[in-house]
């Protein structure tokens, strides 16, 4: 079944994005929506909740708004597992070679690039960017 997936290009990857998308369009993804953000504190907050009170949580809403991030849709059969498989492991140094995260990610929360998790983390990430 087609499904949905957010993801993001997070600021430390934003000089690479046309790579990036492209590497994306190759691999079989369509882009529906997409545009360009600053994310301030409180919105990187809310959009990562989940983590909040989590030791990394500062420094990753710290990370999210030091500069543009490019947000998008994208649709593929099984596109959030799919999609989380094929950039690598959250944390780079664990990322497989060639992937995205393995290119283009640093060092924690440094990582290029976000996914969805789940159908209902797609879900509401869709809408909190986009609506
Ligand atoms: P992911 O689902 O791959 O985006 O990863 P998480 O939701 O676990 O984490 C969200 C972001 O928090 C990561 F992209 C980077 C940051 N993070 C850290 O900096 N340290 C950690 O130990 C875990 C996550």
């Amino acid at each position: 079944m087609t499904q949905q997936s957010y993801t993001m290009i997070k600021p430390d990857a934003f000089a690479n994005k046309d790579k990036i998308i492209s590497m994306i369009e190759k691999a079989g993804y369509t882009i529906i929506k997409s545009k360009e953000m600053q994310m301030t504190p409180e919105f990187a907050g809310k959009f990562y909740a989940e983590h909040d009170g989590k030791p990394f949580f500062k420094g990753l809403v710290e990370f999210m708004t030091s500069g543009p991030v490019f947000a998008m849709v994208i649709e593929k059969e099984n596109c959030i597992l799919d999609f989380r498989e094929f950039i690598g492991n959250t944390n780079p140094a664990k990322a497989k070679p060639g992937s995205i995260r393995n290119l283009f990610g640093g060092e924690m929360p440094q990582n290029a690039i976000h996914a969805s998790d789940s159908p209902e983390s797609a879900n509401r990430e869709i809408s909190f960017i986009f609506n």
